[in-house]
């Protein structure tokens, strides 16, 4: 039997309380405000909401003031990767959510709209609230309704808000969370740039980019093993001509959440370290110099850096297997002027010349077959010794060497394909330049060929792998292309 068709007690449970009750009782009537007047002396405003990655601009109020936010549930199918779509679950028709932005002390009224074309209820959890369920059952809201209620944005810092309608953990899977920032009294240092990058992990049915629009997977939410692991909400949300920029010199300040559901990020910017970081979204800037911080499911981190020197700084979470196989990439494009004395660049390249390390070899070698080196001796003899020795020792400048040749040694490919087709132009053999023609040896067939490599990579003082007929058959085929 499958192993979720039967819900857990849990769910049971938040059924009872918040669903049931929400559903039931809709519409909500408005409950007696027992702040309204308190309430009635704050001056009105309507929150200014922003799609990621952009932030709302700081707040210059230094008085409380009654906020309102106004926020639309959003069920829709959009892109998750090039050619994949997804029924995305949304504040506000984006993944993450809008960013909400409030002054501490503030009075904020909530508006949660279920738009009619959706299907499920939905509701809205803020961390930032002081009070039972974050707001929650008091936000339940059936598809086609709006409910409304109050908190007082009591603790300043940076939080993560979701849907905890059930079942909790698919609607925060679909994409249902967002950051609302509650300035503290003081404000926060201006900065010169801000940016806005949650991290969410997703579960298709299909394995990550397989076109066509993929189900959502609950078995695999639960084995905590996504397909997608994102910023942004879709692969590509934060590169190319997406990507955040910044001008030399300038600071950034990224707030960072992580929806999760299910995964804890390091993240990490390539190329920079954050002078600044408030650990998990609080409101003191406790660190500085930091490489890779947390951000946990269902937290938050604000970061900041100044960025000196002008390139491509890539985002990741450090989980590296996520960045190069999961999607979880943005870029930060600094223009401007180079500035060497703080990073050169690569300055040379040059043949470095080792002593051989003397590590007992990982693999053992096979002893060569002894009939396949005695033939492959003789055919040496044949068409190689003429010019680079029977000894393998070559003629200086004129010949290279194969004895203790590095450059035969280094890539066997190579080498096989040196016999092929030959070899023309400069070429660097135990630290002697060459710059001779070899014809190329056509007329060899590949269990030839094989033999006379094993043997040239096994006489002399050479110790190396055998050569098959198949590997020489595999570099000709790809000549031939
Ligand atoms: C007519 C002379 C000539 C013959 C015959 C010849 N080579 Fe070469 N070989 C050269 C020259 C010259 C170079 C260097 C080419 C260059 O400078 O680009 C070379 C380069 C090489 C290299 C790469 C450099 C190194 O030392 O590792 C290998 C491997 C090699 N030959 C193997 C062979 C084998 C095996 C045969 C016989 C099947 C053979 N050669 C036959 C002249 C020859
Ligand atoms: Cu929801």
């Amino acid at each position: 039997m499958n192993r979720h068709s039967r819900p857990h007690p849990l769910f049971a449970l938040l059924a009872a309380t918040s669903l049931s009750v929400g559903l039931l009782s809709l519409p909500v009537p408005a409950q007696a405000a027992p702040t309204a007047q308190t309430q009635a002396a704050l001056p009105v405003e309507n929150a200014v909401l922003t799609d990621p990655p952009m932030v709302p601009p700081a707040i210059t109020r230094k008085t409380p003031a009654k906020v309102i936010v106004d926020l639309e549930v959003q069920e829709f199918i959009g892109t998750i990767a090039d050619g994949v779509q997804y029924n995305f679950w949304s504040f506000g028709g984006v993944v993450p959510g809008k960013f909400i932005r409030v002054r501490e002390g503030d009075s904020v009224e909530f508006h949660l709209k279920n738009h009619p074309d959706n299907k499920s209820p939905h509701n809205i959890d803020l961390h930032a609230v002081t009070g039972p369920g974050g707001g929650a059952k008091a936000s339940m809201t059936a598809p086609g309704h709006e409910t409304t209620f109050s908190f007082k944005a009591i603790n300043p810092g940076l939080y993560i808000y979701h849907c905890a309608a059930p079942p909790v953990p698919m609607h925060i899977a679909n994409g249902m969370y967002g950051l609302i920032l509650v300035e503290p009294k003081a404000g926060l240092k201006p900065v010169d740039k801000e940016y806005y990058v949650v991290q969410g992990d997703f579960y298709t049915k299909g394995a990550f980019g397989e076109p066509g629009l993929q189900p959502f997977d609950m078995q695999k939410g639960i084995d905590e093993n996504p397909s997608y692991v994102l910023f942004n909400g879709s692969v590509g949300a934060m590169t190319g001509d997406k990507a955040i920029t910044a001008k030399k010199g300038e600071t950034v300040r990224l707030f960072v959440g992580n929806g999760g559901p299910n995964l804890i990020s390091s993240f990490h910017v390539i190329g920079e370290i954050f002078d600044l970081v408030y650990t998990e979204g609080g409101t003191d800037a406790n660190q500085k110099n930091v490489q890779t911080t947390l951000v946990p499911a269902g937290g938050s981190a604000i970061v900041e850096f100044k960025v000196d020197v002008p390139g491509n700084y890539i985002l990741v979470d450090h989980s590296i297997f996520r960045t190069f196989n999961k999607g979880t990439l943005g870029i930060l494009t600094v223009n401007g002027e180079a500035q060497p004395d703080v990073f050169s660049g690569q300055q040379s390249d040059k043949i470095y010349q080792a002593q051989p390390m003397n590590k007992a070899p990982v693999k053992p070698v096979a002893a060569p077959d002894l009939k396949v080196m005695s033939s492959g001796q003789n055919l040496y003899v044949a068409n190689c010794s003429a010019c680079h020795q029977t000894d393998g020792a070559g003629m200086a400048g004129v010949f290279p060497p194969l004895a203790k040749s590095d450059y035969l040694m280094a890539d066997k490919l190579r080498s096989i394909g040196v016999v092929l087709k030959g070899h023309s132009g400069k070429i660097q053999v135990n630290g002697q330049g060459y710059d001779g023609e070899m014809p190329a040896m056509s007329h060899l067939n590949n269990e030839q060929v094989a033999s006379i490599l094993t043997y040239v990579r096994n006489s002399w003082g050479n110790k190396g792998d055998s050569v098959s007929a198949e590997e020489v058959k595999s570099v000709r085929a790809k000549m031939a292309k």
